[in-house]
């Protein structure tokens, strides 16, 4: 026996690969924390005590179980934000769509297996809006022994983009609900949980990035903000992206960085200055006539060896309005499509379909103008259900939803154009059903309806490829002439440009239901959201897995 064992032994010293896949857990404890920082003492909804929450490391191929304990008087749930989630659903997280919360004083088992992945992805609650202080990194390195496609960083750090409000943010969005008009605007953004040495408001200063001169770093940038794309830019240093939402792309260099609510963004930032403090700067990016916070955060980059009195080099931000700058970098973003890392769009598509994205102004006697401000896809405003429309799908519950969303547009109209007089919206918990392994391709359509505006749009379950934006109404003659069938950006969260259209396409190779969102969570609450329904194929390599026993219960 003991001699099996020692064979046993040398045969796992000699392969270190088995060591390779492994089951990383976690624990995360909802908790109540006192907010220490900016300008306010109320208390906030935390992972584990911490803002932003805890990282999470893990490799391509590696399991993760995270336990998460709610001990908040909210219900709760966690989605680990662009994590395919292949036949796991059940792990996914969006509450009343893949699963029931986890109610307070509960606990329940995410688990998942990381597959064809890496790069830097967020968690964060999919309930409320609780995601304002519960969220956090997810860092996917590629397997032991594969290198980066792009020469390795000396250190990394993560970056996480937030927006603060000095009330309690359920309150904020309770009193818009209630007078049916826009939500007040954040009190501040900030870096890893700082608004920054320039704000009014930080007691503990900012967050600083030591660097050594003439090495590279790489910034895991993440935007967590609940309603606002923003500008990230450093003084005197251009960036490198190689990365976005957890997929390669062929690096390019950039003094601003655009990152919209639900994105992921590595950069590469090389020290090849002198010694100095250099000022970076998170801030608003609207084009269209809405408020949005006008407080730039900021943190610094400090070289080794710069003295305490070196004044900080200091930088502008982008106008609020800097369209230009935003479709600069936006149309530079194509895939990495190498040998190793191929773009496989699909080339023929089983489903074409046309989705408006926009506003709306439903009756409401209650309201303070008598009407309340929604938002729609394809004039429907999703209602939420009250069972998880996973489970009524997996169960083959009745009454829960019905499959026939729109694949276009019920009245068709001039998107951009003159608004029409009826801004009403239809109700429903209507999705789109798709059969296993379909090719579809969706244009997302702005309306000018009320205003025109950007939404970044996220899908669960998918990455999807960006090949082609426009501004105006989809031409469905001339526009696919120009799409980017080869080297397109592949992502899971998208902006489409304020009076204007994104096409993507997918493949629906991952049976379950999948969300459909803006990821601006105020026009989610609204109803801009919707979910495919994927059926399951052939076997159970192409089926929904069974629940697991302590999914939460309605
Ligand atoms: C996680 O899910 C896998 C199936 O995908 C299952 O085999 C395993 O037992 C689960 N682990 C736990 C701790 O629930
Ligand atoms: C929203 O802003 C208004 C105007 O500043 C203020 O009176 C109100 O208390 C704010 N609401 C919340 C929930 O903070
Ligand atoms: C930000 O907006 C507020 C409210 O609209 C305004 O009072 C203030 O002057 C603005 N600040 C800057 C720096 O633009
Ligand atoms: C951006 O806003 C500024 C100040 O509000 C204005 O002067 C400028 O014309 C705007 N630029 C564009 C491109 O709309
Ligand atoms: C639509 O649904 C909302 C709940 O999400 C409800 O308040 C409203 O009355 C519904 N409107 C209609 C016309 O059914
Ligand atoms: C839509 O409206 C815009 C602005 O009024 C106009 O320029 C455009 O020609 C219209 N497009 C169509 C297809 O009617
Ligand atoms: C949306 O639906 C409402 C309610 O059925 C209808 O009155 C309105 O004309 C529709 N609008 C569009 C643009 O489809
Ligand atoms: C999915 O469809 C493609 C062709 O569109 C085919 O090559 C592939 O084998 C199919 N995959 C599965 C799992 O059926
Ligand atoms: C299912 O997938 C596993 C792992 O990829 C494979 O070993 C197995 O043969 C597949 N089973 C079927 C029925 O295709
Ligand atoms: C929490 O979720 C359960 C199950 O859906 C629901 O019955 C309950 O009303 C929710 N609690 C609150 C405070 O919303
Ligand atoms: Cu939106």
């Amino acid at each position: 026996m003991t001699q099996w064992i020692r064979v046993l032994l040398l045969v796992a010293s000699l392969f270190p690969i088995l060591v390779d896949c492994r089951t990383r857990h976690y624990k995360f404890n909802v908790v109540l924390r006192k907010a220490t920082r900016l300008c306010s003492s109320k208390p906030i909804v935390t992972v584990n005590g911490n803002f932003p929450g805890p990282t999470i490391h893990a490799r391509e191929d590696d399991t993760v179980l995270i336990k998460v304990v709610n001990h908040v008087k909210y219900n709760v749930s966690i989605h680990w934000h662009g994590i395919r989630q292949l036949r796991t659903g059940w792990a996914d997280g969006p509450a009343y769509i893949t699963q029931c919360p986890i109610q307070p004083g509960q606990s329940y088992i995410y688990n998942f297996t990381i597959t064809g992945q890496r790069g830097t992805l967020l968690w964060h609650a999919h309930i409320l809006w609780l995601r304002a202080t519960v969220h956090g990194a997810l860092v996917i390195l590629p397997k032991l022994g594969v290198p980066y496609p792009f020469p390795t960083p000396y250190k990394e750090a993560v970056v996480i983009l937030g927006e603060w409000w000095k009330s309690d943010v359920e309150a904020v969005i309770n009193e818009a609900m209630k007078s049916g008009l826009a939500p007040n605007v954040s009190d501040a953004h900030t870096i890893n949980g700082h608004p920054g040495p320039f704000s009014s408001c930080s007691l503990q200063g900012g967050f600083t990035l030591p660097v050594d001169p003439g090495k590279t770093y790489m910034l895991r940038i993440i935007n967590a903000a609940l309603n606002e794309e923003l500008f990230l830019k450093i003084a005197g240093h251009h960036l490198t992206v190689v990365e976005v939402d957890a997929t390669y792309t062929k690096p390019f260099s950039t003094d601003t960085v655009l990152i919209a609510p639900g994105q992921t963004t590595n950069v590469l930032l090389t020290a090849g200055l002198g010694a100095g403090k250099y000022l970076v700067t998170a801030s608003s990016f609207m084009d269209s006539p809405i408020a949005v916070d006008n407080m730039t955060a900021t943190a610094t980059v400090q070289y080794s060896g710069t003295l305490s009195s070196t004044p900080t080099t200091i930088t502008n931000p982008p106008p609020q309005n800097a369209t230009s700058v935003a479709t600069k970098f936006t149309d530079s973003l194509r895939s990495l499509n190498s040998k190793k890392y191929p773009a496989r769009v699909p080339l023929a598509t089983d489903h074409s379909l046309l989705f408006t994205v926009g506003l709306g102004i439903n009756p409401c006697a209650t309201c303070v103008n008598g009407g309340k401000v929604v938002a729609n896809i394809n004039n429907v405003t999703f209602v939420m259900p009250t069972t998880a429309l996973l489970q009524a799908h997996y169960f083959k519950m009745k009454g829960v939803y019905t499959d026939d969303f729109p694949g276009n547009p019920p009245i068709a109209f001039n998107y951009t154009g003159t608004q029409p007089t009826n801004f009403q919206t239809m109700n429903g918990t209507r999705l789109y059903r798709l059969a296993y392994n379909s090719t579809v391709q969706l244009v997302l359509q702005d309306t000018g309806m009320i205003a025109p505006e950007r939404h970044p749009v996220h899908l669960h379950g998918f990455n999807f490829f960006v090949i082609g934006r426009g501004l105006g109404n989809y031409n469905p003659k001339k526009d696919p002439k120009k799409f980017n069938l080869v080297d397109p950006v592949e992502r899971n969260t998208v902006g489409v440009p304020s009076g204007g259209w994104t096409a993507i396409r997918f493949r629906a190779d991952n049976p379950g239901v999948w969300f459909m969102h803006c990821h601006l969570e105020v026009h989610t609450t609204w109803g801009l959201k919707m979910a495919f329904v994927v059926d399951n194929g052939k076997g159970p390599n192409e089926s929904v897995l069974p629940p697991p026993s302590d999914l939460p219960k309605c």
